[in-house]
């Protein structure tokens, strides 16, 4: 059998500020139709243990779902970019997702990010870490967001073999000391899934081509509020990002609505906090929770307020979080 040495690797999840929705090009490469800013975050992460084993094996603990046949489909993928030869030796694959349940967040992108770190330190590769990026992107697009930390920024790019489509840190964790604050409403079952809602809107949303036009517009204003630290700049292109996004979502034939009623009284609750003084800015992805980017000092009273609002389960208050790393087995 080929050696591999045994790795594991842990990736923090992020949020999108400026959104990701929708491909372009080749669905093989996952390539994003327009391109995204994140912050990474602390205290949400999957750790994963790319082991030899008699067979492939895949187990998660933790929160989350995995889909083993998708872990095994991206281990051939990396084991086919790190140019080794002969047949990839069968892997067990241990993962525990640390996204508690009250965050309510996907943990596609902390897992497809830790995967690839740990797999690629396995088989004894060492890529530039936009390489990594770029294989943890055709795991999921919002992974390639996750190998490093702080504010992160995913070019959509324009070429047809996604060369041109990198990530790459744009200021570290320590640059700016802002809060998510993560609201979670109580989740029915998702209508429908990222992926297929991607397509969905891709082929059938009015506004899908205004959605594409306009976010690079948003990407560069947003990157040069953050380069400021300007969170009454920010703020306002990150609403306007998620509701642009979910305008697009929502014109989709039929359409994809991810809102409960308790994610329109926090966002409401969140404006109204706004107005009189106490400022955060709402983001949401393809669920129904509200995420709110804020100033460190403002975060323990923004999570109290909305606490406070019926139909809330839980908040959790997420700083900046670090690189994706290798650890040390013990
Ligand atoms: C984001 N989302 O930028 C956006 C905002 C959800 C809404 O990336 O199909 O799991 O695996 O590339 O990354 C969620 O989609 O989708 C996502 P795939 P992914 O964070």
């Amino acid at each position: 059998m080929t050696p591999m040495t045994p790795a594991k690797a842990v990736a923090h999840s992020n949020i999108a500020l400026c959104k990701y929705w929708g491909k372009r090009g080749d669905p093989a490469l996952n390539l994003p139709a327009v391109g995204s800013l994140s912050l990474t975050l602390e205290g949400l992460w999957t750790e994963t243990e790319v082991g030899p084993g008699d067979r492939d094996a895949f187990e998660l603990a933790g929160t989350g779902e995995g889909e083993a046949h998708k872990v095994f489909a991206h281990l051939d993928r990396i084991w086919a970019a790190s140019g080794r030869t002969g047949a990839r030796p069968r892997c067990r694959v241990r993962s525990v997702n640390h996204l508690p349940t009250a965050a309510g967040l996907a943990s596609s992108a902390s897992g497809f990010a830790a995967l690839t770190l740990a797999a690629a330190t396995a088989f004894e590769w060492s890529p530039p870490r936009t390489t990594l990026s770029a294989l943890a992107r055709m795991g999921s697009g919002s992974a390639a967001r996750s190998l490093w930390g702080g504010f992160v920024r995913l070019d959509r790019g324009n070429r047809p073999d996604g060369s041109d489509c990198v990530a790459r840190p744009l200021f570290p964790a320590d640059f700016w000391d802002v809060r998510l604050v993560v609201v979670q409403t109580t989740a029915a079952k998702k209508p429908i899934g990222s992926t297929a809602g991607m397509e969905r809107s891709r082929a059938t949303s009015p506004y899908w081509l205004p959605w594409v036009e306009t976010s690079e517009g948003d990407l560069a204003e947003a990157e040069a509020a953050l380069a400021a630290r300007d969170l009454a700049a920010l703020g306002p292109i990150v609403e306007r990002s998620c509701f642009k996004m979910h305008a697009c979502m929502l014109a989709s034939d039929p359409a994809i609505l991810y809102w409960n009623g308790a994610t329109v009284d926090v966002m409401r609750r969140c404006w109204q906090l706004r107005a009189e003084g106490l400022a955060g800015y709402v983001t949401i992805d393809a669920g129904p929770h509200v995420k709110v980017l804020c100033a460190a000092a403002s975060a323990a009273e923004i999570a109290e307020r909305l606490g406070a609002v019926p139909g809330v389960v839980a908040v959790t208050v997420c700083g900046p979080g670090p690189d994706a790393h290798v650890e040390v087995l013990a």
